[in-house]
């Protein structure tokens, strides 16, 4: 059968065919690639985009999913790949007819979309512990705040290390792609973190145990936890939802569907917390706006009608009114990002596409100024620091080989810092005048380069692992020691000196990637990111 279908598809792409099909739309305009979509796509996407195209470690491939993204740019990163992810190049496997069928494929609605409202997200919690059964104080010695949460991609484990010692404590496995900044309760006890195919796991670091998951979405941007430890966001690409859980046992609270005008909805590009606010606000793909929402239970005017007893709407599982009502802002361009001044009341964007920033004014709600940033940040990349009395914001760019440093009163850029290539990371601390970035987007991704913030220079280049890809820094508690990763499938991390840039330690890891300091998080340090 399958060759008699090849006969006829031969003959119908050289047209002897059509008088014979009239009628029979299955073989009215069929190709030959078209029929292999599904084969080629389980062949060369399922192991990265999900079998069900639902998404994995690389995002749902769905018309709904795929927003902004026109056919024809589908085809050149099916061919070329995507820069700054984990898209590799097809081109050399596929021909053209082969890629504009799997674009093809990707933009077909699947026959039914699988709904992740309020009863898919509870059904899918599984709780390990009873939270109110958890011993009151750790169950190690160390200093509980200067530990570190290693999320090790190469194998899908997370490392809790000690930072005093530089010894794990515990190594386990989590949920499939980790991705973004593990999230900590106020007080540092718990860590939260965030798989891109949905999973949000709750684990407590003073009895090393996973307490709660859920699946939150089919794929997450991200995570953020309030700032009174009470509530998480989860921002989800799939379905085009926030969901707000209870953070103590992962209660689903509210389902929230990301909705501008006109019906039109938006995967979310990214949610955080901005603490004196007591808000989480939102940055969304395909709208161009930017939400704020609070979870104050005395949020003010703004909040009136809305505003339930917290304690209620856990009972019911649902808050029926909804608690979270968004405060939707609207701006003149889509922002794939933001950071916040020191004061949360400016978020800075950068636009994906664009060459520029924006500058949102969370109280005035509107956009304020316009900032140059060429080649767009990895997100949550940047730090502020002081100078002269003066707050600057630094960050590394994914496209350009260069750091830029934004004054903060003014918006103007006062230096752009050439270095070896595009980078992904930058970090520093309160106690250091250094920053530390990787330029792992480049040639050269085996280098760390270090700035001296006062002189905004580059004053020394490291490669500790050489010909080994290296990137994201963070710095321990009292800002003495850094830790990088050597990004391989056998990689390690690197503990520096931070004053002599000397390496202190070296511990064998699979594919390391973010590394996250207790202190520094729940301090909000402004040297690391939020
Ligand atoms: Fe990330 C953070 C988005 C590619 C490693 N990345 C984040 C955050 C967002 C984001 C929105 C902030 C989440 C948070 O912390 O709450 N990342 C994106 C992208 O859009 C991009 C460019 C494409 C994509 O694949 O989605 C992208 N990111 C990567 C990578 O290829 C990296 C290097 C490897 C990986 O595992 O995917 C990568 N992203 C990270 C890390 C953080 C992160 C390590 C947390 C940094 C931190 O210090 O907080």
């Amino acid at each position: 059968a399958r060759s008699a279908v090849r006969v006829l598809l031969r003959r119908a792409r050289m047209g002897s065919l059509l008088p014979m099909v009239v009628g029979m739309t299955i073989l009215a305009t069929p190709t030959l690639a078209a029929e292999d979509a599904p084969r080629l796509y389980a062949e060369h996407c399922a192991a990265c985009h999900g079998g069900d195209r639902l998404g994995a470690i690389g995002p749902a491939l769905l018309p709904e999913n795929l927003g902004r993204l026109r056919k024809a740019e589908a085809e050149k990163v099916i061919a070329q790949g995507r820069p700054a992810t984990q898209m590799p190049a097809h081109g050399d496997k596929l021909n053209a007819e082969q890629i504009k069928a799997l674009a093809e494929y990707v933009y077909t609605p699947l026959a039914a979309v699988p709904a992740w409202g309020m009863a898919e997200i509870k059904a899918s919690r599984v709780i390990n512990v009873d939270p109110a059964s958890l011993p009151a104080k750790p169950q190690w010695n160390t200093d509980p705040l200067n530990l570190f949460t290693v999320v090790e991609t190469g194998d899908h484990h997370v490392t809790i290390l000690d930072g005093e010692s530089f010894k794990p404590l515990t190594r386990f496995q989590s949920r499939f792609a980790l991705h973004g900044g593990a999230k900590y309760s106020p007080d540092g006890r718990f860590v939260y973190l965030a798989s891109r195919d949905g999973w949000i796991t709750k684990y407590d670091l003073y009895t090393l145990q996973i307490v709660a998951e859920i699946r939150a979405g089919v794929n997450t941007r991200n995570v953020a936890v309030s700032h009174d430890g009470r509530f998480l966001m989860v921002g989800n690409m799939l379905p085009h939802t926030l969901v707000a859980l209870d953070a103590r046992d992962l209660t689903p609270l509210q389902v929230i569907p990301v909705v501008g005008d006109a019906g039109a909805t938006s995967r979310v590009s990214a949610v955080y917390t901005a603490p004196p606010r007591a808000s989480f606000v939102v940055a969304l793909k395909d709208l161009p706006e930017v939400w704020e929402i609070p979870y104050a239970d005395d949020a003010g005017p703004v909040m009136n009608g809305f505003v339930h007893s917290y304690e209620k709407g856990h009972e019911e599982g649902i808050s029926p009114g909804g608690r979270f009502q968004a405060i939707r802002i609207r701006i003149p361009d889509f922002l794939d990002d933001f950071f916040f001044d020191r004061t949360y009341e400016r978020a800075m964007g950068a636009s994906r596409d664009g060459t520029k920033g924006l500058v949102v004014d969370l109280d005035i709600k509107r956009k304020i100024a316009e900032i140059d940033l060429p080649g767009m940040p990895h997100l949550g990349s940047g730090i502020i620091f002081a100078k002269d009395g003066h707050d600057y914001m630094a960050t590394p760019h994914l496209k350009e080989a260069v750091v830029s440093i934004i004054d903060m009163q003014t918006w103007k850029t006062v230096k752009r810092i050439p270095t070896l290539g595009p980078g992904f990371f930058m970090r520093s601390h309160e106690n250091t005048g250094y920053a530390w970035i990787d330029v792992s987007m480049g040639k050269e991704k085996d280098a760390i380069q270090i700035i001296d913030l006062s002189a905004m220079e580059i004053v020394r280049t490291l490669r500790p692992a050489p010909g080994r890809t290296t990137a994201h820094a963070e710095f321990d508690r009292s800002g003495k020691h850094v830790l990088i990763s050597v990004m391989e499938a056998e990689g390690e991390l690197i503990v520096f000196d931070a004053e002599s840039f000397e390496v202190v330690t070296r511990m064998p890891m699979k594919r390391p990637v973010g590394k996250y300091n207790v202190f520094n998080k729940i301090n909000y340090s402004s040297g690391t990111s939020h």
